[in-house]
């Protein structure tokens, strides 16, 4: 049966099991999915998404709500949060109004470079894999530092260094094929989610501590979705917190991807979630993931993500 291609929630899968999933996905339900490559990697992977749509997504009718995961390759747990929302929208429709009133995007392996590494050579890998020619070693750049909003003014010009901002805005080929995805749907695309961990955290612009002008609705929204992951939420309490990136993270970051979603392409609610980390983990083996909160992760993420759908739908 159709229902059977779903994947299941018992692993973190790899780029190939996604990829095809995502081909079989599009091959299952013709009228209502295409998968699409926004592009290459700089080691030349295709950057698979799917569209989703119940009527015609080049129709341009409806608004579009975009989300995406592994911008950051260790961030794992990040994974079931796409897939989830692709099995409710496609295969399990459970709610037939997310997909009557809005076309998707949907984007599960931002990097997929860096995240074939975080698999095959280090499993704590953040950046791309980008050689940086500059008499350095140290290869990859921070894609989420990469986006042209603020670029370079809080990050760091050292390809050593986690936070590297690269050559300039964009020099990244992910970050630029994203620009290219946003651009073409910049005029219908209301809502914008980056899936990254870990924290339990929703995050909103800007990066530096300002507040964008539409802050009271960011937060007004953001707390929608946190409430109803809350209201969801295992193994721990109920914990997630709310706010501008910088006064809840406690650190500036410029050129991150939700900064330049929102001050760049004019999507008036981006988001960037941080899920939560590996349970009693502490420091850096809080990017591990247990098998038993995969499914979880994708749940909650999905009930976080429709609260903030359906804000727009009375709206
Ligand atoms: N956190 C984000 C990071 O790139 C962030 C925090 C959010 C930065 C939004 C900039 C904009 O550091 C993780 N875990 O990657
Ligand atoms: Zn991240």
């Amino acid at each position: 049966s159709a229902s059977g291609i779903a994947l299941p929630f018992d692993q973190i899968h790899r780029l190939q099991v996604v990829d095809d999933y995502l081909v079989r996905v599009a091959n299952a339900y013709p009228n209502r999915v295409t998968v699409e490559s926004a592009g290459r990697s700089v080691e030349g992977r295709d950057m698979k998404y799917l569209k989703i749509s119940t009527t015609n997504f080049e129709d341009r009718r409806k608004p579009v709500i975009y989300l995406m995961s592994l911008l950051h390759a260790r961030e794992w747990v990040t994974l079931p949060g796409s897939l989830y929302a692709i099995e409710k929208l496609v295969i399990d429709v459970s709610d037939q109004d997310l997909v009557n009133d809005f076309d998707w995007i949907i984007m599960p392996i931002a990097n997929p470079d860096g995240y074939e590494f975080s698999h095959t050579g280090s499993r704590f890998w953040r950046k791309n894999r980008r050689s940086n020619n500059l008499g350095s070693f140290c290869m990859g750049v921070d894609l989420n530092r990469n986006f042209n909003a603020s670029w370079g003014t809080a990050s760091s010009g050292n390809p050593c260094m986690e936070t590297y901002h690269g050559a300039g805005p964009f020099s990244e080929p992910e970050t630029a094929n994203i620009r290219r995805v946003l651009n073409a749907h910049r005029d219908r695309i209301d809502m914008f989610i980056d899936l990254h961990s870990f924290g339990s955290m929703i995050l909103f612009g800007w990066g530096n501590g300002q507040l964008a002008p539409n802050a009271l609705t960011l937060n007004f929204v953001g707390v929608q979705m946190a409430q109803a992951i809350d209201r969801v939420k295992w193994p721990s309490k109920p914990n997630y917190v709310v706010g501008n990136i910088f006064h809840v993270l406690g650190y500036r970051a410029s050129g991150g991807s939700s900064d330049y979603a929102q001050a760049g392409q004019g999507i008036p609610l981006s988001y960037t979630y941080e899920l939560p980390g590996f349970a009693g983990a502490s420091g850096i083996n809080g990017f591990l993931v247990d098998p038993a909160f995969i499914r979880q992760a994708g749940f909650e993420t999905w009930e976080g993500i429709k609260a903030g759908a359906r804000t727009l739908e009375y709206t």
